[in-house]
């Protein structure tokens, strides 16, 4: 049997002042920028960048306000030959950041919170990642309902997979994710982590963004600081990888490429050059 390749790292730039482990901490262009040239530095190969917070009970924020935040970010990083996903649920916000030089389109829902996003996708040819997603923040909690985790995820990613190829998106563009902490619970969480593949329909590279989400600060005492989430946010990248994820979404890069170093010795029977 063939073994899968060593995931790829993407790096978390979220240029807003209320995400829920980094916000307010990359809102000058500078730092920002300053930012990702570490990740990719510490092994990121793409970084995706976000304007609007998804979190938990959050409202949106205006287009404008979204766009301010992240086109002078994103032209930057493109300048500096930076490979940019742009996180985003609108198709507007999607366009004018492959203007600006993103190659990469990131829409967490998956193409359901704007109509015109499969439109932007198919025209631009780009690698999107299409991610499960059942309804806007301020709402998600109480969408979080399933008989079987595992079969409905999957289900509800092949309705989006039979729109997005409908749309004139091609099949080997397209990354799917489970979705992990977007109207789940913590149970649903675990079981899509420790399952993941009986949830991903085949015949897609899967990408998961598990790093410093609730369901893992779980493992941690009361009262710890998001980073130190950290930790077994890399581990749980690791056993991703050994289940053949695609790519892990991350805030530390460093750790990540840590943690799949040891995945990697114990594949290879130590470390090679
Ligand atoms: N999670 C967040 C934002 N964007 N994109 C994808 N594809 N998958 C995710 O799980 C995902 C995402 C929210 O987490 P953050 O506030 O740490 O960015």
């Amino acid at each position: 049997m063939s073994q899968a390749p060593r995931p790829q790292i993407w790096g978390v730039l979220n240029v807003t002042p209320d995400s829920f482990s980094d916000g307010g901490k990359f809102l000058q262009s500078q730092t920002a920028v300053d930012h990702a040239l570490g990740m990719v530095e510490a092994g990121a190969c793409v970084i995706d960048v976000g304007g609007e917070s998804t979190k938990p009970g959050v409202s949106r924020v205006d287009w404008s306000v979204e766009q301010d935040r992240v086109l002078p970010v994103i032209e930057q990083l493109a300048g500096h030959g930076i490979v940019v996903s742009i996180d985003t649920m609108r198709a507007d916000t999607a366009q004018r950041a492959l203007d600006a030089g993103a190659q990469i389109i990131n829409d967490v829902s998956g193409g359901l919170a704007d109509a015109g996003m499969f439109g932007v996708m198919a025209a631009a040819q780009c690698d999107v990642v299409l991610m499960h997603w059942r309804g806007h923040s301020d709402q998600m909690d109480s969408l979080a309902h399933y008989d079987s985790v595992l079969d409905e995820v999957r289900n509800e990613l092949v309705v989006r997979v039979d729109a997005a190829l409908e749309a004139g998106i091609a099949q080997e563009r397209i990354v799917l994710d489970p979705g992990l902490g977007f109207a789940k619970t913590p149970a649903h969480n675990w079981a899509l982590a420790t399952g993941l593949f009986q949830a991903m329909p085949e015949g897609f590279r899967t990408l998961v963004g598990a790093s410093r989400k609730r369901f893992l600060g779980e493992l941690l005492p009361e009262g710890h600081a998001v980073e130190e989430r950290d930790s077994v946010s890399s581990h749980l990248g690791a056993r991703l990888a050994d289940q053949g994820v695609w790519a892990l979404r991350v805030h530390n890069v460093s750790e990540q490429a840590a943690a799949l170093n040891l995945w990697q010795a114990f594949r290879e029977g130590g470390l090679h050059e």
